[in-house]
C-alpha cells in the first residue's frame, strides 16, 4: 500500500490545550505522525510519498470560503494584533450559540475565532494552515492513487481532520481530509462512496458535511456521546435528513467496550456499506480505541487491529485511509501500519 505523508506535519505543534480548568500539555503531539512513519518503514509496508501539491478549490468543494480565507490569514492576523502572540497559541475565548448571529462576519479577531470553531482544546498556531494543507493534499493524492486502479492508499498526516465541519474547527481538526477525499473521489466520477469512521470519537464533522446527502453514506462507531466527546452529535437516531434519510449510521458504544463487541458493530457498518452499493471507501483510520488511550475508553489491544484491517479489506472496496485520533503514542504506530497490513492480508 502506498502512503502519502505529510511533512509539513511538523508546522503544527500546539502547546496547550484547556482540560479541566487548567491548560495542559496537547495530546495531538508531533511524534504521533512520527512513529507511524517509523512503524511502516520496519515493516516495509510499501512506498512512502510526498503528495503532489493541491491547490485550494478540493478545499472549497467541503469547505465554506469564508472559513478557509479565516485559517490562511488567522495566523498573522493573531500576531498583528501584539508581537508577544508569536510565541502564544490562537485559542477561541467566545462562541455564538442559538438566537446568536453566524450570518455577520466579525471584524474582531476572537469573535471570528469563536463563530469558526466549537471547542478550548484546539489550538491555532504558525504552521497549522501549511500542515492542514499538506494533509488535505495527501487525502486528495490518495484519492488519485485509487482512481488510477489500487486497491488501496494511506494519508499519513496531523493534524486529523474529521472533527472539521464546513465552516468550524475543533477536536484538533481543521480541515476535514476524509471528506475532502470523498468530495473528490465524487467529483472524479464514483456514483456512491461510503466513509467509515472507526475513530474512537464521533465524526460530526464529516456527517454534518454529508447529512443531507444520498451519494455520500457516512458511518460511525464510537464512544457514546452522553458521556464521550464531542457530545452534542452522534447518537443512534441521526439517520440523515431530506434526501439524506437512511444515508447516515451512528453505532455509539459504552465506555470499555472491547473487540467482540466493537467488531460486531463494524460488521453492522459494512453490511450497511455493502447494502449502499459504494464505488469507494475512505475510512477515517483513529486508533484512539486502544485500550492504553490517554483520553479514551475503548478496550482495543494492538493485535486487535489485525483483525481491523482484514474485515474492512473483506467488503472488497477501494479504499483510501486517512490517519485521524489515537494519542498513545508508543503503540499508535503499530496499531495503525496492524490495520494496514490486515487490510493488505485480506485484499491479495
Ligand atoms: N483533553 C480526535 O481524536 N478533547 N480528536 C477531549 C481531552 C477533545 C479528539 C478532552 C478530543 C478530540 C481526532
Ligand atoms: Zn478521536
Amino acid at each position: 500500500m502506498i502512503t502519502f505523508f505529510n511533512a509539513d506535519h511538523v508546522h503544527h505543534q500546539g502547546k496547550l490545550e484547556m482540560f479541566r480548568g487548567e491548560l495542559v500539555p496537547c495530546f495531538e503531539v508531533l511524534a504521533r505522525a512520527e512513529r507511524v512513519l517509523d512503524e511502516l518503514q520496519r515493516r516495509r509496508l510499501g512506498a512512502i510519498e510526498a503528495p503532489l501539491p493541491c491547490g485550494d478549490s478540493a478545499l472549497y468543494r467541503v469547505h465554506a470560503p469564508r472559513y478557509v480565507d479565516f485559517l490562511r490569514g488567522a495566523w498573522d492576523e493573531w500576531v498583528a494584533l501584539d508581537p508577544a502572540h508569536g510565541n502564544r497559541d490562537a485559542l477561541p475565548s467566545v462562541w455564538p450559540v442559538r438566537q446568536h448571529r453566524s450570518d455577520v462576519l466579525p471584524e474582531n479577531f476572537a469573535a471570528r475565532m469563536g463563530l469558526f470553531s466549537f471547542d478550548v482544546g484546539t489550538p491555532l498556531t504558525s504552521g497549522t494552515w501549511c500542515a492542514a494543507r499538506g494533509g488535505a493534499a495527501c487525502a486528495l493524492s490518495a484519492v488519485e492513487c485509487i482512481r488510477s486502479g489500487a486497491k488501496s492508499a494511506f494519508a499519513l498526516t496531523r493534524p486529523p481532520g474529521h472533527h472539521a465541519g464546513h465552516d468550524f474547527f475543533g477536536g484538533y481538526c481543521f480541515l476535514n481530509n476524509a471528506a475532502i477525499a470523498a468530495q473528490a473521489l465524487r467529483d472524479g466520477g464514483a456514483e456512491r462512496v461510503a466513509v467509515l469512521d472507526v475513530d474512537y470519537h464521533h465524526g460530526n464533522g464529516t456527517q454534518s458535511l454529508f447529512y443531507e446527502r444520498a451519494d455520500v453514506f457516512f458511518a460511525s462507531i464510537h464512544g457514546d456521546p452522553r458521556t464521550e466527546y464531542p457530545f452534542y452529535l452522534g447518537y443512534a437516531d441521526e439517520a440523515g435528513v431530506g434526501a439524506g434519510c437512511g444515508f447516515n449510521l451512528n453505532i455509539p458504544l459504552p465506555r470499555g467496550t472491547e473487540l467482540p463487541v466493537w467488531r460486531a458493530a463494524l460488521a453492522d457498518a459494512l453490511r450497511a456499506i455493502g447494502d449502499f452499493r459504494a464505488d469507494a471507501l475512505v475510512v477515517s483510520l483513529g486508533v484512539d480505541t486502544f485500550e492504553a488511550d490517554p483520553i479514551s475508553g475503548f478496550r482495543l489491544r494492538s493485535d486487535d487491529y489485525l483483525r481491523v484491517g482484514e474485515d474492512i479489506a473483506r467488503a472488497g472496496l477501494p479504499t483510501v485511509f486517512v490517519l485521524e485520533g489515537g494519542y498513545a503514542v508508543e503503540e499508535i504506530g503499530v496499531n495503525v501500519v496492524n490495520v494496514l497490513e490486515g487490510f493488505e492480508a485480506c485484499s491479495s
